[in-house]
């Protein structure tokens, strides 16, 4: 199914509505039950769109559902992308208020910086690493706009793969005298142990989420920018968060991060 640009601007602005002013809603495809992946893309692009028109910025991008633990608990089986905005940054350590979200949920990632452009089709580990930088913890805060937190591939694409918040580690490291792939992560909720990973959980490497970027980008004619933030996806199952919490994620050679929720 191909929506006309006035379904899909409608559509868009509902969604970011949401996001914006933290209601849930159904899912897309309760109302456009053959929503295709296509639409669902031209959907997250005017919402991006919308926020560039008043001033925001893209300041990286992410992959999600990219580990068995995440598309497991989603129920769904294929990795998504999307974009983070300007305004869902927070700063190592920082605040983050619940009344501003629906029913958040924390993850912990690993982050690339890219210093080259990234161009697929073909893209894969060994390109990626030789493009990158430098690798960071990183600590998503996700919050579906659908209700329950449940959704089909379609309606969180559309969703711009339910992105809220976000925060990466101050201490980059070079990843190429690292094996991302062994790299064990923490996340601890109010002290606790809450998931316990590695890399490897993530595509088996986490560079092969941005090789796999690359080349969804590559099938729209774009690239990954030099000097991008990517999140390569929730490393173990997301977890629920509410006002007192307190959220760390440690990552071997990276240090960690955290959050409060207030
Ligand atoms: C979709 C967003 C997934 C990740 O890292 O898997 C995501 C969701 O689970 O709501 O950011
Ligand atoms: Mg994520």
């Amino acid at each position: 199914m191909t929506l006309d640009p006035t379904t899909v601007a409608r559509l868009a602005e509902h969604l970011e509505t949401c996001e914006l002013e933290a209601h849930d809603t159904v899912k897309l495809t309760e109302a456009h039950p053959g929503l295709s992946f296509d639409d669902a893309y031209r959907i997250q692009a005017e919402i991006r769109r919308r926020k560039l028109a008043r001033g925001g910025r893209v300041v990286g991008l992410k992959a999600g559902l990219t580990s068995h633990a995440k598309m497991r608990q989603m129920g769904v089986e294929a990795p998504v992308f999307g974009f983070l905005s300007d305004a869902f940054a927070v700063p190592d350590g920082g605040e983050v208020k619940v009344s501003g979200l629906i029913h958040p949920k924390v993850e912990p990632e690993i982050a690339l910086v890219t210093r080259a452009p990234l161009r697929g089709p073909g893209c894969h580990v060994a390109a990626v690493l030789a493009a990158s930088d430098l690798v960071l913890a990183g600590l998503e805060v996700i919050d579906s706009r659908y209700r329950d937190f449940k959704f089909d591939l379609p309606s969180v694409v559309a969703d711009n793969c339910s992105s809220a918040r976000f925060v990466v580690g101050g201490r980059g490291t070079r990843p190429q005298g690292l094996d991302l792939r062994t790299l064990g992560v923490i996340l601890e909720k109010n002290g606790e142990i809450v998931g316990i990973a590695a890399g490897a959980a993530v595509l088996g490497h986490p560079a092969a989420a941005v090789a796999a970027l690359a080349n969804h980008l590559a099938a729209r004619g774009e690239e990954v920018p030099a000097g991008t933030l990517v999140l390569t996806g929730g490393v173990t199952e997301a977890v629920p968060v509410k006002a007192g919490d307190h959220v760390a994620v440690r990552v071997q050679h990276l240090g960690s991060v955290s959050l409060r929720f207030a």
